[in-house]
């Protein structure tokens, strides 16, 4: 029940976001080969509010839909040379064009056409002559579902950064480190590469947080996630393992070369000079390091022996990389 209530103002709270439907917002591309076709449905888009723009051809089509970015088309299906059919395989094939909806607008009731226009992606289909009323309650209606549907990927773009980033520092938080970490268990198991995983501590955390406030602690957690990543490549992940401990995932990267990105680190780390008022504060972090071997059947084997290595750093003085 509690989910439930949660859940309704949930989605009350999304409705009251909702805009109202205003056709000024929205740009209309209607291509057709016949001019005065093309006038009779211009007029009937513009005196509704709608923003409009044409082509005569395919060929044109394109030119449009390239500079003008439209959110729906009325495409006329045939027209010379390039058909509609044609004009649409080609735009649904376009990873940048195939989200706007294409509506057909056409003599042709065929039902060859209609079925292939819609295995083509199109989202609707209409026959001419048309019932100007009822045009435009489609074509409303597709731009309203299509912005619902930019709706949802934007929130589910962002649900994604909310399960995967720490908040604080902004890096790969343990789930997704475990994703990617197991992602490349696999690979290397697969085809029998390999790839290293640093185990990062930080030394004298507590002290930091003692002396000069939880809030420069965060603060030196992010400047240090900073220094870990311009110190890695692209194809690298750093990740927040939890409070001041921090993982970077290797893909790729055997031992010998593991040393010296795990070297970079530690002295990057140890040369950040951290102004707190007039005194510069040092930091320094320990570094466990472990390469896959043939014999790991779970991430957490490896990561059990970053964690070995990590002990022995602290063990045998910190501010040092241990295998
Ligand atoms: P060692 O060299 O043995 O690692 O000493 P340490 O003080 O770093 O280790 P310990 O694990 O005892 O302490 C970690 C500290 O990190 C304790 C905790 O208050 C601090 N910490 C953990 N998460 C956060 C955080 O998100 N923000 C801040 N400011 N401090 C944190
Ligand atoms: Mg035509
Ligand atoms: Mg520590
Ligand atoms: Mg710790």
């Amino acid at each position: 029940r509690y989910l439930k209530s949660a859940y309704n103002d949930y989605m009350n709270s999304q409705l009251n976001k909702i805009k109202p439907f205003n056709p000024e917002d929205f740009l209309i591309l209607v291509v057709d080969d016949l001019s005065k076709n093309l006038q009779l449905v211009v007029d009937i888009l513009d005196h509704s509010g709608y923003a409009t723009t044409f082509a005569t051809s395919g060929q044109q089509a394109f030119e449009r839909v390239r500079t003008a970015h439209p959110d729906l088309i009325l495409l006329d299906l045939m027209m010379p040379e390039m058909n509609g059919l044609q004009v649409c395989e080609k735009l649904k094939s376009n990873q940048e064009y195939q989200e706007i909806p294409i509506i057909f607008l056409t003599a042709s009731d065929e039902e060859g056409d209609l079925l292939e226009a819609f295995k083509l992606g199109a989202v609707d289909y209409v026959t001419k002559p048309f019932r100007a009323a009822e045009l435009l309650a489609r074509v409303k209606n597709h731009l309203e579902l299509k912005r619902t549907r930019d709706e949802l990927k934007a929130a589910y773009a962002q649900l994604e950064l909310l399960v995967n980033i720490d908040p604080l520092t902004n890096v790969a938080n343990r789930r997704a480190l475990f994703k990617f970490g197991e992602q490349e268990l696999y690979r290397a198991q697969r085809y029998h590469c390999s790839f290293s995983i640093l185990l990062i501590d930080l030394d004298y955390f507590k002290h930091i947080n003692d002396s000069y406030g939880h809030a420069m602690g965060d603060t030196v957690l992010k400047i240090v996630c900073n220094a870990i990543n311009n110190s890695i490549r692209q194809i690298d992940l750093l990740g927040r393992f939890g409070g001041e401990e921090f993982v970077v995932i290797l893909p790729k990267t055997k031992l010998k070369e593991a040393i010296i990105v795990a070297e970079r680190i530690r002295k990057t780390i140890s040369e950040l000079s951290l102004l707190v008022g007039q005194k510069t504060l040092k930091i320094t972090a320990s570094i466990g390091l472990a390469t896959y071997n043939q014999k790991d059947a779970t991430l957490d084997e490896v990561l059990h022996r970053a964690d070995k290595g990590l002990y022995l750093a602290k063990e045998r003085g910190r501010n040092q990389v241990v295998i």
